[in-house]
């Protein structure tokens, strides 16, 4: 939770990254009824084109956690995909985070692990890691973004939880897709960012099974929305009607999070 001194050029590179983003999502905001980034600062409470603190990519970051989820909804089109990178770009050693320090990633035997699935879904049987792994994969080099101010390119691979949500018959109508994780973590999506076609629930990092900071055996990714939107280490998966909310969700940050 602390920043390092290569945070400064990071931000710098996200800025870069973002701004054919940011002009977009401006146009949009203009075509959806004349809402300017200058409205979302309004709206948000966050002054986007002064202050000192942070890149300007940063404080729109910031704005859009803050600005209500029925405005970013609004804006979302479940079409828009996230940039992807050349592998040239992708940044090693990947940045470890959760809300506790590295001696207490969660110690998870494979032998024994199991998704459980339950809520508005046709197949309610557990998955082990081969069924997943046999299911068709998709790989993907990202931006993972994290509220804290800081991001990072890696590279993931997994089921597409679209294919996943199909395969077990879930209801794709309802509203939400709930996450448990082994540690205390817990989160959740709307049901189009369930089904975005970046959307995976990851299984490998780097080309590799994920390593244990990284969320083994399992985490979602979703490169449209910031970091803690990822769960790591998930042990269940619900469909669901009810609001299920999420570990810093339930804290006070914005719910959507996403462009
Ligand atoms: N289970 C679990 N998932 C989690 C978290 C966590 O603390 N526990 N932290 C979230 C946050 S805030 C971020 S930025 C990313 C960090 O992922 P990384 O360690 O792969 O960089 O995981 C997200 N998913
Ligand atoms: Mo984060």
């Amino acid at each position: 939770m602390h920043r390092d001194p290569d945070d400064a050029a990071r931000l710098k590179a996200l800025r870069r990254d973002l701004a054919p983003d940011l002009a977009r999502l401006e146009r949009r905001m203009v075509l959806r009824g004349g809402l300017s980034l200058g409205a979302l600062t309004l709206l948000s409470g966050c002054d986007l084109s002064t202050g000192s603190n942070g890149s300007l990519a940063d404080r729109v970051l910031w704005a859009m956690s803050r600005a209500n989820d029925r405005v970013q909804r609004w804006l979302f089109d479940p079409a828009t995909l996230a940039p992807t990178y050349p592998a040239s770009m992708i940044d090693t050693p990947f940045r470890f985070n959760a809300y506790y320090p590295p001696d207490n990633i969660p110690e998870i035997d494979a032998a024994t692990w199991k998704l459980e699935v339950s809520g508005l879904v046709a197949d309610k049987a557990p998955w082990t890691l081969e069924k997943l792994r046999a299911l068709p994969q998709e790989s993907q080099i990202t931006r993972h973004i994290c509220i804290e101010g800081w991001s990072q390119i890696g590279q993931w691979s997994g089921v597409p939880l679209r294919t996943f949500l199909e395969r077990t018959g879930a209801d794709l109508t309802a509203k939400y897709v709930g996450f448990k994780c082994a540690d205390r973590y817990y989160g959740s999506l709307d049901m189009p960012s369930a089904l975005h076609p970046q959307t995976v629930l990851a299984l490998d990092f780097a080309g590799q099974p994920l390593a244990p900071e990284y969320g083994y055996p399992l985490r979602v990714r979703v490169p449209t929305k910031l970091g803690f939107k990822s769960p790591k280490h998930i042990a269940a998966i619900f469909v669901t009607n009810d609001y299920p909310g999420g570990y810093w969700e339930d804290q006070g940050y914005n719910w959507f999070s996403g462009i």
